[in-house]
């Protein structure tokens, strides 16, 4: 993934037709879009292959399984042309060392830290810091850390160097795209705020020029 304006679309509309729409609309101003379940549970994994026609697409499954689970859960996201897959950390080394090897060098490997809900301080806030390290132990390429916290994003920062970290939580959930850049953020996940506004080109551009001069 190449950053251009370091915003990725959190794409949860869950109209088909109505999400190819903002996809391609909203394509200037972001780097990905960033599927989740309620797309591909409404849409299909096909969705996968035509938001690839458009975008950068990172698949935020969240995968939290064994090994061979993880495996075949990612080497399914890689075929239909995926560039990025989200997995949790906390199963531990051998199921983040089957991601990286299932994405085999044509995708990358995104792992969870601390998550930016309220009820992500309950268990993630306390173990972001090992969670990144099985992350960075194993080859995962992206870290999530929470625009909700800029503070837990420099923390994370400091456990994975120069890798990738990607911070939701920006306008719906409250963060600020700028506070979470400054904080050492590579790009900033934004989905209703986007997808849910009136204008989603307009809103996507705003928020890509809030930190133009940071990215
Ligand atoms: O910690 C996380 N917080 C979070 O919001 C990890 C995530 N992957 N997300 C996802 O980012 C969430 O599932 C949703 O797809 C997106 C944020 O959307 P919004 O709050 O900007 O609408």
């Amino acid at each position: 993934m190449k950053r251009r304006t370091g915003v990725v679309l959190a794409l949860d509309e869950t109209d088909p037709e109505k999400a190819l729409a903002v996809a391609r609309e909203v394509a200037p101003y972001i780097d990905a879009v960033k599927i989740n379940w309620p797309l591909v549970l409404s849409a299909g994994p096909d969705m996968i292959g035509r938001l690839a026609e458009i975008s950068e697409v990172i698949c935020d499954f969240k995968v939290a399984d064994i090994p061979n689970t993880v495996r075949l859960i990612v080497e399914n996201c890689v075929s239909r042309g995926a560039s990025a897959v989200i997995v949790h950390a906390f199963t531990g080394d051998d199921s983040m060392r089957a991601a990286v090897e299932a994405a085999g060098g044509k995708a990358d490997i995104i792992a969870v830290t601390e998550m930016s809900h309220p009820g992500g301080t309950m268990f993630t806030a306390k173990h972001a810091e090992e969670l990144a390290h099985v992350g960075v132990d194993n080859g995962a390429k992206g870290f999530i850390a929470p625009a909700t916290r800029p503070d837990r994003i420099a923390a994370v920062r400091a456990v994975v160097g120069s890798l990738t970290i990607l911070s939701p939580g920006v306008g719906a959930q409250g963060g600020s795209a700028r506070a979470a850049i400054e904080a050492g953020a590579d790009y900033v996940i934004v989905g209703r705020a986007i997808y849910g506004s009136d204008d989603p080109a307009g809103t996507a551009r705003s928020i890509a020029e809030s930190i133009v001069d940071l990215v």
